[in-house]
């Protein structure tokens, strides 16, 4: 795909350039995991526990071995000496935290449907499938708990029998004389609410392609990762092979929304069956498959009460949460929670904050990072509970949180960290004008004054969040293993193009675009002369990967620093060349403008690589690295408006529009940027409506497939009314925040204020996510009763 032709050097940050990574995808040139072959190549099969909690006390994989095409087959017992560590948890948010080992295949016991007990390699994918049904498994089933609440109480089956509690750990977070300010406070609220579990339904389904040299012992692994530089270095210490011996490489990868941020089971169990057979080793998952072995996500219950003064004035928030970790800890599950406890307080100015979470155990599927991890709940929180304050004191929602915002930037929230900046007050009014509220507000009461059965509803959220991860030196306060840093690396070429490595891994989100955006208004290329290599850990072998929208916020700032470097070393070289100081040469749009003479990067370029007249001492070649560790988190913002009408005959709820104003920053690439916006409304909007993931009683995946689990298509959603105020973040020179994640943050409350909102006066004050028709229908039931 080319460029428009108005992307050219010094206008293209800001330009609606089109996606350069679009072509290969739309013409089936993407290189995916599953598509890959070498010869003699073998197929994974994992056998999986159908019981949520079993002891395992026989495998037979000798059936399996009888099959023609299988070549090996292994229990979990067999395997155990091929790991050098368990499955990594880079985050124990306590000393005190239950960690329970975690082996890729289980040995003694099976903790939740779809755990792994052993494993097949045959010669293709079909017989793998087959040679799973045919090996032996003698369970003894046991008591199970899929439940959060049900797994604290007295004489509930325990996950891990060795910690004698299902409790994982309880983390805290105190700021203010929080008991004061309640017991003074006029008005007080306190409310419930569930956080329904959630599949994510990547695209591309995971995949893992390992090619060992044995003779050496290298070994590639391909992975549908986010995180292949997190990968490798874990990786390394489950399997215990030299980290220089293992290269990471996620090709294109069709989409993850977190779920790709993790190591699993079967990207270690491809690399040690790669090592014992030498041969190369591919794991492909079936959804089904998926549903019961791809992280979780959400899962929790919160309690959440304000206190106000009687005009409405907010002065403390207290929450608990009780969240879900699944049978075992992922690459972060103990941590999601906490990237939402500092947001409790939402938007709001607030004096007093508690928040406590206690991690708990169940028998399914591990919870851990889904479209924007942590901030999703807490924003729902707090932004149910605005509206919930908003009816106990008679006060429109859109004034009880006037009453509230933040409005003095750089702002100290109560929770202890520094917002960058924000105008939330902007936000509001362009979503309420655009929206029309006043014009809904009259038309919801001409309907109820009429009695129509149709109700009408308007529901907010005025969201700000965290993003950007982060400051290495709070991930270390709050004890996560890694640091929060990205890195960028440009390389002017002799003949006039680019490359820009990054140690962000793109799975969907457009980085070759925005990069390429980037470098060329800072250095003077077309877009299309510009080449951004990532997601491989042999060409760039330092990064953090893509998560927590920071890939803008710190692994692109990184490159505009890289980019500081490359002008600075061609300054001098032009200097040089012009012979002139170098405090007379000026560098604009990638311009080396002289006194007399300008030269651009390119042209320093060649007489960078050719070397023959650089200033003494000078290193040839044009390149720059920088690797940047961001100050702060960035704090996107902004207010959303949704409108629903609620049949209440039939429960259902149709969105009639959705309004989203989202100040994200200065913004690179609006389309991109648009794009980002439409995806995380459709994820909210489906956790509002449409999606859940229900276990039985006995930790049966009661919704296994898409059949049963509703993810929703364009068809169901309104065409989305996308609007922008920008406040530049003081925080990095582009001025950016993230993106990725604020959809899926702000609209579940939006909606599910809408809902209540039309309901408010039938008496209804709360529906469970997802709002289906018949959850709409019986709460309507139980108050009309
Ligand atoms: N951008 C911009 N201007 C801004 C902010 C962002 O032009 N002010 C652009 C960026 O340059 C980048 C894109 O928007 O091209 C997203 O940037 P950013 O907000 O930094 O987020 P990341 O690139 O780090 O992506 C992670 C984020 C997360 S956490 C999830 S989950 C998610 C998401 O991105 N999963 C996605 N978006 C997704 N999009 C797709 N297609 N597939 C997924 O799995």
């Amino acid at each position: 795909m080319t460029a428009p032709a108005d992307a050219v050097a010094g206008q293209v940050v800001g330009a609606p350039v089109r996606r350069k990574e679009d072509g290969k995808l739309l013409q089936g040139q993407a290189q995916w995991v599953d598509n890959m072959r070498v010869p003699g190549m073998v197929f994974l099969g994992v056998v999986r526990s159908p019981y949520a909690h079993a002891r395992i006390v026989r495998v037979d994989v000798q059936p399996a071995l009888a099959h023609a095409n299988v070549i090996a087959a292994w229990s979990g017992a067999d395997l155990v000496e091929e790991w050098e560590a368990s499955l990594p948890c880079a985050w124990i948010p306590t000393e005190g935290t239950n960690a329970p080992e975690h082996k890729p295949v289980a040995v003694d016991m099976a903790r939740y449907v779809g755990d792994a007990v052993a494993v097949v390699a045959a010669t293709s994918r079909a017989a793998a499938e087959d040679a799973v049904e045919l090996v032996e498994v003698e369970y003894e089933p046991l008591p199970a708990v899929a439940d959060v609440e049900a797994a604290l109480a007295d004489g509930a089956p325990l996950v891990h029998d060795e910690f004698g509690t299902n409790r994982c750990y309880v983390w805290r977070l105190d700021a203010g004389e929080v008991d004061r300010l309640f017991a003074e406070a006029a008005v007080t609220i306190k409310e419930r609410y569930r956080q329904n579990r959630l599949v994510p339904n990547a695209i591309e389904p995971r995949a893992v392609f390992v090619t060992p040299i044995p003779a050496t012992g290298d070994f590639t692994l391909w992975s549908t990762t986010q995180v292949p530089h997190i990968a490798r270095t874990t990786l390394s210490m489950v399997c215990g092979i030299s980290e220089a011996k293992l290269r990471v490489v996620a090709p294109d990868v069709g989409g993850g929304f977190g779920s790709k941020l993790n190591v699993y089971a079967e990207e270690a169990l491809a690399l040690a069956v790669a090592r014992k057979l030498g041969r190369a080793v591919k794991w492909t998952e079936t959804r089904t498959e998926g549903y019961h072995s791809t992280i979780h996500g959400r899962d929790q219950v919160q309690e959440i009460e304000l206190a106000a003064t009687a005009e409405g004035k907010l002065t403390a928030v207290r929450v608990r949460l009780l969240t879900a970790m699944g049978a075992y800890l992922q690459l972060v599950t103990p941590g999601i929670p906490l990237l939402g406890a500092w947001l409790y307080g939402g938007a709001y100015d607030i004096e007093g904050y508690s928040f406590e979470c206690t991690g708990v155990f169940t028998h399914t599927v591990p919870t851990d990072a889904y479209r924007g991890a942590g901030r999703p709940e807490a924003t729902y929180a707090i932004e149910r509970a605005m509206d919930a304050l908003a009816r106990e004191l008679d006060l429109d929602p859109a004034e009880l949180r006037r009453r509230n915002f933040i409005t003095e930037f750089p702002a100290t929230i109560a929770s202890g960290l520094t917002i960058d900046s924000g105008d939330y007050d902007a936000s509001l009014d362009v979503a309420l004008e655009q929206a029309d509220y006043d014009g809904v507000r009259a038309e919801q009461r001409a309907r109820r004054s009429t009695g129509d059965s149709k109700r009408l509803g308007i529901g907010l959220s005025t969201y700000v969040e965290m993003c950007g991860l982060a400051p290495s030196a709070i991930l270390g306060a709050i004890r996560y293993s890694a640091g929060g840093w990205d890195t960028a690396t440009i390389r002017c070429l002799p003949t006039g193009t680019l490359q820009v490595l990054t140690g962000t891994s793109p799975h969907g989100q457009g980085h070759e675009t925005t990069w390429s955006q980037i470098a060329a208004e800072r250095l003077g290329y077309q877009i299309d002369e510009i080449e951004v290599l990532h997601g491989d850990t042999a060409v760039v072998p330092l990064g953090m990967d893509t998560y927590g929208s920071r890939s803008l916020a710190v692994g692109g700032v990184a490159l505009y620093y890289a980019a500081d470097r490359v002008v600075e070393k061609a300054k001098k070289i032009a200097a040089h060349m012009m012979e002139v100081d170098e405090a007379q040469v000026d560098c604009v749009g990638g311009v080396l403008q002289g006194p007399e003479s300008s030269l651009t990067i390119k042209e320093i370029a060649f007489a960078a690589w050719t070397a023959h007249n650089l200033p003494q001492g000078m290193e040839p070649g044009l390149e720059a690295s920088y690797v940047y560790d961001p100050p702060n988190f960035s704090w996107p913002a902004g207010a959303h408006v949704a409108i629903v009408e609620v049949d209440t005959e039939t429960g259902n709820v149709e969105l009639l529009r959705y309004v989203a104003v989202d100040d994200v920053g200065k913004v690179i690439n609006p389309t991109i940027v648009d794009g980002q916006i439409h995806g995380g409304l459709a994820q909210g909007v489906a956790q509002a409506l449409y999606e859940e993931a229900v276990y039985d009683d006995d930790g049966n995946l009661m919704t296994p497939n898409m059949v049963m689990y509703l993810v929703p298509s364009a068809a169901e959603f309104p065409r989305w009314e996308l609007h922008r105020t920008e406040t530049p973040s003081p925080t990095n020179p582009l001025g950016v925040k993230g993106v990725g994640e604020t959809g899926s943050i702000a609209a579940p409350p939006a909606v599910m204020n809408a809902i209540v909102d039309a309901l408010a006066e039938d008496g209804v004050t709360d529906i469970s996510m997802p709002a289906t028709p018949e959850r709409v229908w019986r709460a309507l039931k139980e108050v009309q009763q």
